[in-house]
């Protein structure tokens, strides 16, 4: 027993960077992939395209920051190379680029064209770069981290502030056959060098980690506070675990229904303080297919409830066609999603909170005004003190002033929101269970406008 509590106190030892809380403030950006497969209809490009086919005719990064602002998007994070090796930027390390294509005679520069139109609309600015390239000759030697850490410089010395940058954990063959490993420290060390603000995202961190599929399904408890063993690019923050010796986590995986739990706990070595991003595409290749449709707007307003307020980040991916534009459909989608957003969390209530800690919970009672229509509960923990909270419950007071507490929720971290769809004058939050006494950043009520 002394042992599960030595355990709790140490949970919740690892705080947030200044850059990782940066992150959660933005924590709905959006991807854009996009490419020669824009051209060849492909997920996966060979490496072997002819740069001629890059020819978008419409390009307009103005239209695609447009409709991420209309859907509430905090930045764009722009494939600057793929998996093909072909470069949407006039690298000086490569053929396989932009400036050897007929767009802009040659003279174009997407990542330019991009990272401009975001500084225009106000939003942050990210790069993908992939590892895995099926292009380079030097792809499966050591002189191919060269190349890769002298095309990152590029990116993040040529294009102003870097929001994110993304590195793809894919890790196939070269034209060579020979697969790559990978120098992520090096990598990473570049990043920190030039764009010391910039958050890393990578399978395993450092500062933000892989949700574990690429469907948008976020955990129903979703800890930031992982084992070391998951995040070997992280720095760990706490000492020893008490039971580590009785269990091993060789094989943790991102893709395991549970990460931070107190069974993974006892087990790890160190923990650190690592979110995860919710990765999709609106459509369901990453990049533009024809035949493709977007998302419903249930789907994607079920994904944003589970990321965005579920302790995580959505990163969700609009693919420009082959004129250089967003779909219409998906630009309606994002404005759909937008509006939806304003309206959830638009109206918020003035309450009177009354608060009563206790050493592992607490109840937060909440008087309003006057009776309304109650969409959502907002919740966020101060995260400066750790993650803490594991299980609560929300409840409304009835027409008969009985409580009626049947809304029940797991983590809370960054953000939870609860629904209510009840009317009332009175809302009570009972943290079941914190790890220690809950500290809360913020608890809102928002009248529903839905
Ligand atoms: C994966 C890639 O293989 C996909 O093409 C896509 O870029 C996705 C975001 O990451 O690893």
């Amino acid at each position: 027993m002394n042992e599960i509590r030595i355990l709790l106190e140490n949970a919740v030892e690892p705080v947030p960077s200044l850059r990782q809380k940066h992150w959660f403030e933005n924590n709905f950006y959006g991807f854009v992939h996009f490419g020669v497969n824009t051209f060849t209809d492909r997920e996966w490009g060979l490496g072997n395209e002819d740069p001629g086919i890059f020819n978008p005719t419409k390009l307009d990064c103005d239209q695609w920051v447009n409709a991420a602002r209309s859907a509430g998007m905090s930045a764009l994070i722009l494939t600057a190379k793929h998996h093909d090796g072909f470069c949407l930027w006039p690298s000086r390390y490569t053929e396989h680029s932009v400036k050897n294509s007929p767009y802009k005679g040659g003279k174009g520069d997407i990542v330019r064209e991009l990272s401009d139109a975001c500084r225009r609309g106000g939003i942050g600015f990210g790069v993908y770069l992939s590892p895995w390239d099926r292009n380079s000759a030097l792809y499966g030697t050591d002189a191919y981290n060269d190349y890769y850490v002298d095309q990152l410089t590029e990116l993040l010395t040529g294009y102003g502030d870097i929001f994110m940058v993304w590195f793809d954990g894919a890790c196939g063959e070269g034209p060579n056959g020979k697969k790559q490993i990978y120098d992520f420290d090096r990598y990473i060390s570049t990043v920190r060098k030039y764009q010391p603000d910039a958050c890393i995202f990578n399978d395993r961190g450092p500062d933000v980690r892989w949700i574990g599929n690429e469907s948008g399904i976020a955990r129903f408890e979703e800890w930031a506070v992982v084992p070391s063993e998951l995040t070997s690019f992280a720095d760990v923050q706490t000492g020893k675990m008490p039971l580590h010796s009785k269990g091993a986590l060789d094989y943790m995986y991102n893709t395991q229904p549970s990460l931070g739990g107190l069974a993974e706990l006892m087990r790890s070595k160190g923990l650190c303080f690592v979110p995860a991003e919710t990765d999709m595409s609106i459509r369901n290749g990453w990049f533009y297919h024809a035949n493709e449709e977007p998302h419903s707007f249930e789907r994607l307003k079920n994904t944003y409830l589970t990321s965005v307020c579920g302790n995580s980040a959505l990163n969700l991916n609009i693919p420009p066609n082959r004129e250089g534009l967003f779909d219409e459909k998906d630009v309606k989608r994002l404005a759909e999603l937008g509006n939806w957003i304003k309206k959830a969390f638009g109206c918020e209530i003035n309450c009177t909170v009354d608060e009563k800690k206790s050493e592992n919970g607490a109840l937060y009672t909440l008087g309003l005004p006057q009776t309304e229509d109650i969409g959502y509960i907002e919740l966020r923990e101060d995260l400066d003190y750790g993650q803490r909270i594991q299980s609560l419950t929300v409840g409304w007071k009835d027409d008969s002033g009985v409580w009626r507490d049947e809304i029940f929720a797991t983590t809370v971290g960054n953000k939870r929101a609860v629904y209510i769809g009840h009317r009332t004058d009175a809302l009570r939050v009972n943290i079941t269970f914190a790890r220690a006494m809950p500290h809360m950043r913020s608890v809102k009520v928002f009248r529903t406008e839905e």
